[in-house]
């Protein structure tokens, strides 16, 4: 059983991944500044219902597991915060004993502002998107250049990266032959946000980073992702997974179904051709699961797309609507002026076979999977706020 370091502890992903992995005999820390609770407190934004912060949850963890998530609140911008993760000069804000567990053998890297509109609200958003997003990054390759060049770095990429373009999107690298010669090369990346660029530059800043120090990367192109629980955020209140349905944080089917609830129109941007690779939470924690178990090759970038289907907004608009009619909701579609700058019409053709090769067994989006989201979200239907489900925040 490994050692692993969770950065970006406190998010969607962050605390799910920590209590699956958890659960699974590994010893866990996880590390997070809750700078996306203070973006939340700052623009007023609601998630569905409040979660406890880490310490509270990981000592409710430990109440009815019996198992340790050490916690640790630090911000990663600064090397000083990163380093001491690696060379046992780390506070604990929660722990069972106060005891340095040593080098990690894996970090997760989740610790990143992840929402494109935000990164495009404004210019100090955008620089707060990229100082907070490669300083993180930058900073973790440097510890564990330093500290640790055996442990494996698995970094959270996105889909986004790759753009749409007109041709088959490669598992994160193209063979290319030009002028009768050939080489390899990292497959064209055109991010179309401002965090999706980050993302970009964080590849690149990785790829430098094996390439020269010899360090193993597992790079995760993930799409966005939907659902409200995993097999461990089921078992108490406290330990829920923290559920966004606003313009900034929440992601699309996420929104759809809260929005359905209250007889908010569905708001497909444009014309809903945009067609993108999603997948439900519970795979996202098998796919981290199985990148921990089979790591890269010492001086491998190793890059998965993240993704167990694709739809076009108007698939899952039209699915929202299926489900959520036949449960007696007024489902009303709506198509709305696009605020983003994206083709809503295109050619989307990604491979995704990497960790279905190592196991993962996915979850498609079928009636009952929509069905058990509607049964949860409705439960907090008095709580959700229309104001911050659609403002408008525009890409030019
Ligand atoms: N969209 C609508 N209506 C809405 C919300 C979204 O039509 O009310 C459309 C968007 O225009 C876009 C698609 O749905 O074409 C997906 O949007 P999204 O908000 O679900 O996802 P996105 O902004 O791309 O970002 C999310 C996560 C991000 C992650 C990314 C994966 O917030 O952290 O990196 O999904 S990917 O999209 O593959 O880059």
């Amino acid at each position: 059983m490994s050692h692993i370091l969770i950065l970006g502890g406190d998010g969607y992903l962050g605390w799910p991944t920590a209590m699956h992995l958890s659960s699974r005999g590994h010893e866990v820390t996880v590390v997070d500044n809750y700078y996306k609770r203070a973006i939340c407190k700052d623009l007023h934004i609601n998630p569905l219902y409040e979660v406890p912060d880490l310490s509270v949850r990981a000592k409710r963890w430990h109440e009815i597991t019996g198992k340790e998530i050490k916690v640790c609140v630090s911000d990663l911008t600064n090397i000083n915060s990163m380093n001491a993760l690696f060379n046992g000069k780390c506070n604990y804000d929660w722990c069972v004993e106060k005891k340095y567990t040593g080098i990690p053998d894996t970090i997760v890297h989740y610790a990143e502002q992840p929402s494109a509109p935000y990164s495009l609200m404004n210019n100090t958003t955008a620089n707060n998107t990229i100082s907070n997003n490669l300083l993180v990054t930058n900073n973790l390759l440097y510890s564990v250049k330093e500290y640790s060049r055996d442990s494996h770095i698995i970094k959270l990429g996105t889909m986004g990266e790759y753009g749409t373009p007109n041709i088959d999107i490669e598992e994160g690298w193209i063979d290319i032959e030009h002028n009768g010669r050939n080489g390899k090369f990292l497959f064209p990346r055109q991010g179309s946000s401002i965090y999706h660029t980050t993302k970009v530059m964080d590849t690149d800043l990785i790829w430098f980073a094996v390439r020269t120090w010899e360090l193993k990367v597992t790079d995760l192109m993930q799409g966005p992702v939907y659902g409200i629980e995993t097999e461990e955020s089921i078992i108490d209140k406290d330990l829920s997974i923290i559920f966004f349905y606003d313009e900034i944080f929440g992601t699309i089917l996420n929104r759809f179904i809260t929005q359905a609830i209250i007889d908010y129109p569905l708001t497909v941007y444009g014309k809903g051709g945009q067609t993108r690779g999603y997948l439900n939470i519970k795979d996202t924690m098998q796919c981290i699961e199985k990148a921990v178990i089979n790591p890269a090759k010492d001086s491998e970038l190793r890059i998965f797309n993240q993704i167990t289907e694709t739809f076009s907004v108007n698939q899952l608009a039209d699915k929202v609507y299926n489900v959520g009619q036949q449960l007696g909701f007024n489902v009303m579609i709506e198509s709305i002026e696009n605020p983003r700058k994206e083709a809503e019409e295109h050619y989307y053709n990604p491979k995704y076979q990497g960790l279905l090769e190592l196991g993962v067994k996915p979850h498609y989006l079928d009636d009952l999977v929509l069905e058990g989201m509607f049964n949860q979200v409705i439960k907090y239907r008095d709580n959700i706020k229309k104001d911050i489900i659609f403002k408008g925040i525009k890409w030019i």
